[in-house]
């Protein structure tokens, strides 16, 4: 079955009204994002585990953020960095030149980033995560910039079914509700490859959680997922709970680029990382396998 797309042309800018409930809403609910989180905003959230807001950024914005994200690479490439405070970097070779395509903490590097988690109109989304949130600028990976390219060369050009609690089931317990709030650059349609998620699997069970899918091995379209279509300065909010993965784009070269910013909007205990902090191990695993990817790429077995 194909997936349903969360489209672009659907609906915006919905007044704050409850006639109908949020959950009876369409998949594909584009809402505007205003001082407050609406009735039907939080209804549909908890429905199906996510939410978006179009247009959130303007272009200008996003073409500083882009600009940014190009002087962070060269810093970054100039100190021959290969991970910032324990995260590896992804670094493509796209036409064989460097590239990365993967940036944590890009908020301690950027005084315009900062600035920009911070702004105001975001207030209601934080207030979705919890009352006194922070900006994790060096907790977890900080806020993370993905930058999906399909050419040879490129390390990351989709990324495999998970959830984002991972950890927690590793530890045998139930992740908490984690919300992932993250702005898009670029005009992804369903055709375009894109997010992909299982709506309302964010209140399946643990073992649902730890086995509905081989963790970002499976690839394979779900009967039961949505695409998301983004417009560039649109914001998602998605449970980290639910089911998602990143399908890669059918085009080649620059027309597959697809970046998306993550910001960590957090309440819980202050956990910050700095230039000294270890690798988890995990992203070793990562390591290897782009490695191996790569090498079979200049071989052109891949
Ligand atoms: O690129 C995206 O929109 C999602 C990435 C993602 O799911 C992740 O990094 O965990
Ligand atoms: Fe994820």
């Amino acid at each position: 079955m194909q997936a349903q797309a969360v489209s672009a042309s659907s609906e915006t800018a919905r007044p704050d009204t409850n006639k109908h409930s949020g959950k009876d809403l369409p998949l594909d609910t584009r809402f505007e994002l205003g001082d407050h989180i609406t009735t039907e905003q939080q209804e549909f959230l908890d429905e199906h585990g996510f939410l978006v807001f179009a247009k959130v950024a303007s272009q200008e914005e996003i073409d500083r953020l882009a600009k940014e994200l190009d002087d962070i690479e060269a810093r970054w490439f100039a100190e021959g960095r290969t991970e910032i405070y324990g995260i590896p970097l992804f670094r493509g070779k796209p036409d064989g030149k460097p590239f990365l395509q993967r940036f944590p903490f890009t908020s301690c590097f950027s005084d315009y980033i900062r600035d920009f988690v911070r702004d105001d109109r975001f207030a209601p989304v934080r207030s979705l995560v919890g009352k006194n949130t922070r900006v994790g600028d060096e907790e977890k990976d900080g806020v993370v910039v993905n930058r999906n390219l399909n050419v040879p060369g490129s390390v990351y050009q989709r990324l495999g079914w998970h959830t984002d609690g991972l950890r927690d089931l590793f530890y045998l317990r139930m992740p908490k509700q984690q919300l992932n709030v993250g702005i898009h650059f670029d005009r992804v349609k369903k055709a375009d490859g894109g997010l992909r998620l299982i709506p309302g699997s964010h209140t399946q069970g643990f073992w649902s959680m730890c086995s509905r899918k081989v963790y970002f091995v499976s690839h394979a379209p779900d009967p039961e997922e949505v695409a998301v279509e983004t417009e560039p300065g649109d914001l998602t909010v998605h449970d980290g709970r639910l089911w998602h993965r990143v399908e890669g784009s059918p085009h080649t070269g620059p027309r597959s680029l697809r970046r998306s910013m993550y910001v960590p909007y957090l309440t819980d205990e202050y956990q910050p990382k700095g230039e000294h902090s270890r690798t988890p191990l995990y992203h070793y695993l990562g390591i290897a396998l782009r490695e191996v990817k790569q090498a079979l790429q200049t071989r052109g077995v891949l």
